[in-house]
């Protein structure tokens, strides 16, 4: 089976497993972690094995497609223990006093950290996160209808691809490669340079066959449209089950990111969500689960353990001068609402 019909299958499974658990009503004894984590971001025997390592722990996990979902979601009331948001998403969350501290010498794999991932501007101290994953943005392209150098933002609203480009449905993403084509930053506060942004956006539409999450990756897989804004891992992914398919990251710049494991301030199981964290560090889970689901990762002792195939893959592991064009998000205060609005025009017009 395909793997990302076989992430779907697993997803459906795990969601049918918690629904019967919720039924059974025999687990009294055990404490509930509730975790939220994006699509496809976990390898579900990982998981699994959380669950069988930690009986007495009741494991309920849901699913996010974007950092802005997750945070309408929790605003909405919905309680989470452990989340996995990205850096500008927990520069928030820390600003608006939502995550509990973590005591990083209760996680006996934090060691495996590789300490250029430590003390980011998002979480300056790592008082509230541990990272899990990291990437860029860019363009995953089928080199079968594009056979033109993909180097530039500008091929997104090329004519010539009009009606077989997707779209990654995210504000933030989106105008960072709207914002990135004029040559400004992802992280651009100028109202005027914002609408400039939000109207070549528009301006793109008709030539965008679809916004997506992670329905795009099978779209991609099976030669469905030709360009696609995504997220690294995703891109490995879809390269492993297509070779047809390629990775650029726009010589203007993109976003570079930094997802990690976050607490809630809520949360009622320090105990459970220690132990989760310390397993998800752990080399050997680490190794597996980002082989799995094609996301770089930060835990240099998983790295050794995957050897030379991923330290060389430049989609997974980019050079410093890729990297050292690429900007991180910041939060963007009052105007991620602005950002938000914008994208919503953009789908609804
Ligand atoms: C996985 C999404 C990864 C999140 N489907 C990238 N920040």
């Amino acid at each position: 089976m395909k793997k990302v019909f076989r992430m779907a299958a697993c997803a459906m499974a795990a969601v049918c497993a918690l629904a019967l658990a919720g039924c059974g009503g025999g687990d009294s004894a055990k404490t509930t972690l509730r975790i939220y984590n994006w699509g496809d971001y976990i390898d579900p025997d990982v998981l699994e094995q959380f669950k069988k390592d930690n009986p007495d722990i009741n494991v309920v996990y849901d699913m996010f497609d974007s950092n802005e979902a997750m945070l309408a979601k929790l605003d909405g009331g919905a309680q989470y223990d452990v989340y996995i948001p990205s850096d500008y998403m927990i520069e928030k969350l820390i600003k608006d006093d939502r995550l509990a501290k973590i005591d990083v010498s209760k996680i006996e794999n934090y060691k495996n950290i590789d300490d250029r991932f430590k003390n980011l501007a998002f979480d300056p101290n790592n008082e509230y996160s541990v990272p899990y994953t990291w990437g860029t943005l860019g363009i995953l392209y089928n080199k079968t209808k594009v056979t033109e150098p993909v180097t530039s933002w500008d091929i997104l609203w090329d004519e010539t691809y009009k009606g077989d480009i997707i779209m990654y449905d995210s504000a933030r993403d989106s105008m960072a490669a709207a914002l990135k084509k004029l040559g400004y930053s992802c992280n651009e506060k100028d109202t005027d340079k914002i609408n400039r942004a939000a109207q070549l956006l528009k301006d793109q539409k008709p030539l965008v066959k679809a916004y997506q999450t992670d329905a795009m990756k099978q779209e991609m897989i099976n030669g469905n449209a030709a360009l696609a804004l995504v997220y690294s891992g995703d891109a490995i992914l879809c390269m492993n089950e297509n070779p047809d398919l390629g990775y650029a990251v726009p010589e203007q710049g993109s976003n570079k990111f930094f997802d990690s494991i976050v607490v809630d301030k809520n949360c009622q199981n320090m105990d459970a969500a220690y132990r989760f964290i310390n397993y998800l560090c752990d080399a050997e889970v680490a190794a597996k689960n980002c082989e799995y689901i094609g996301y770089a990762t930060p835990n240099k002792a998983a790295l050794e353990l995957m050897g030379e195939g991923y330290v060389d893959n430049v989609v997974y592991n980019p050079s410093d001068e890729v990297l050292d064009k690429c900007e991180v998000f910041l939060d963007l205060g009052d105007l991620n609402t602005t950002y938000n609005k914008i994208w919503e025009e953009v789908k609804m017009q």
